[in-house]
């Protein structure tokens, strides 16, 4: 099932806030996604995990770096981003807010390292207290063919699903008690509310076993089957590949984030590759209905494979661009600012993430930014209308309508551009979203006046976007 309307005037727009903490999730569910017309928010992996204790070999300087949730360790709430009563609050009051909450889950693997974690779990490496011994993980040798018992090839089917993922404990996700536990936890989770899950590594677990994982799975509470976005990178030949996975789930938009990076920064660094390519945006890629899109996650902002915070309008811009032509589910990411790629999210001494605070640049909340939620906005208002009226000027410009019901231009070129565009839509004044709203019959910024031939003269800014639907007439 896609992720459906969760509140009034809602679509499908979701917000990932990537490593913000329970109680900053539920503030910003009530103060902002709920407010800007969000359906949806992905949180982190909220099971135990790994809590270093000591650092690694000397090129090792951060000792809680965002990864070490990745490594769970137990089924229990208590995480870097609060305890299990804050973690229920959260879901509580966003989905009060209207906005439904997906759970980032970790299914293939336990973790790799330590014996120490932030609920106190007992743990060592394939034991598990009350939950994993060693024979519920793949083996080197009888499981796994690789040498190491790690990954080494990526397109070899059996390495890829029974060996270890950078050396962290592989599930034996085909074992019956294994699926057992795992729904259990999954189910204890859309008990508390939560609407449907990112599965981690998904690649690593394969088809078969995600589907028989999702039939142990109850109805969310809205009686809805949750909704699944399944993590698998693109390049693997045909089982491997994501297309091969969109009968198990939706997948992650993890090429059509590259392909945008290229669209708006292509190689080398300060070229700017060509919107008119985006005409065709999607082409190629897995079906608009059984994918999650992106401009980044929290590993491509890191890897170089998607444009990052670090782009600033550029960023902005691509985001508008998908959220504003309608490939796919977007998700807009918003996490903290970082410079090595192993940093922490603003966090105690020991580990414990603090409140989000979008005023400090610690942060970084492109999910609130008025060039954002303009666009939320407008993909709510034009719904599945069709893409029309597309123009391009070959280069940096591009602008089409969204059947009768909007119209975008957006500009990726340092020089502002000025045109006549046919926008489909009824003679009037329209306030830009992009930067204004209307209140009472008011434009609170710029306005856009298309004439009787739905024709309108239009300024776009360098690095800039101007849009309006059917509804922000004034
Ligand atoms: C994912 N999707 O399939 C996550 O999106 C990705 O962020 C995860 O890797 C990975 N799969 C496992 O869930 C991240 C870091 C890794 C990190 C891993 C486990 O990118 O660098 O590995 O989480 O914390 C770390 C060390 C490794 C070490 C491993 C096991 O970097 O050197 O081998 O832990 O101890
Ligand atoms: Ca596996």
């Amino acid at each position: 099932t896609a992720p459906g309307q969760a509140g009034p005037g809602r679509t499908d727009v979701m917000a990932n806030l990537f490593e913000w903490n329970w109680a900053s999730v539920a503030s910003e569910c009530t103060d902002v996604l709920g407010p800007a017309g969000y359906a949806g928010v992905q949180v982190s992996q909220p099971a135990d995990s790994l809590r270093r204790t000591e650092l690694g070999n000397g090129s090792d300087t951060v000792l809680h770096p965002w990864w070490e949730i990745y490594q769970p360790v137990s089924y229990e709430l208590t995480s870097r981003m609060g305890s299990e009563a804050q973690f229920r609050a959260m879901v509580k009051t966003c989905r009060k807010a209207g906005v439904k909450v997906y759970v980032d889950a970790v299914v293939n693997h336990m973790t790799g390292q330590g014996s120490v974690s932030y609920g106190g779990t007992k743990y060592s490496h394939f034991a598990y207290a009350g939950l994993y011994d060693a024979s519920d993980f793949h083996q080197k040798g009888t499981d796994c063919p690789s040498s190491t018992g790690g990954i080494e090839d990526f397109n070899n089917l059996q390495q890829v699903r029974k060996c270890e993922l950078v050396g962290l404990a592989d599930l034996r996700t085909d074992k019956p008690k294994v699926r057992n536990e795992l729904a259990a936890y999954l189910n204890r989770l859309i008990g508390y509310g939560v609407s449907g899950f990112r599965v981690d590594a998904a690649k690593h677990v394969g088809q078969d076993d995600l589907i028989a994982l999702q039939k142990k799975l109850n109805r969310t509470l809205d009686g809805d089957k949750p909704y699944v976005a399944l993590e698998v990178f693109g390049g693997g030949p045909g089982t491997l590949s994501p297309e091969a996975f969109t009968g198990a789930g939706a997948v992650l938009g993890l090429d059509a984030d590259i392909q945008l990076k290229n669209a708006f920064k292509s190689y080398p660094a300060d070229a700017t590759g060509s919107l008119a390519t985006l005409r065709d945006f999607g082409a190629g890629l897995p079906a608009s209905g059984r994918t999650l899109t992106f401009v980044q996650n929290h590993d491509t902002e890191r890897n170089g494979d998607s444009l990052n915070y670090k782009d600033g309008a550029t960023n902005l811009l691509a985001q508008q661009f998908l959220l504003a032509y309608g490939y796919g589910t977007p998700q807009v990411y918003s996490s903290f600012a970082w410079e090595a790629t192993d940093a922490s999210p603003p966090s105690s001494a020991d580990g414990i993430i603090t409140d989000t605070d979008c005023a400090s640049p610690a942060w970084v909340c492109v999910h609130a930014e008025k060039a954002v939620t303009g666009l939320v906005s407008f993909h709510n208002h034009v719904g599945r209308a069709p893409v029309t009226h597309w123009w391009d000027n070959g280069g940096n410009l591009i602008a089409f309508s969204r059947g009768k019901a909007g119209w975008v231009a957006l500009n990726n070129d340092k020089v502002p551009h000025t045109e006549t565009f046919g926008t489909g839509l009824a003679a009037g004044t329209y306030c830009d979203v992009t930067r204004g709203s209307v209140t009472q019959g008011r434009c609170s910024g710029p306005t856009v006046t298309v004439d009787a031939r739905g024709q309108a003269r239009v300024t776009v800014a360098a690095k800039g976007a101007v849009a309006f639907t059917k509804a922000d007439r004034v």
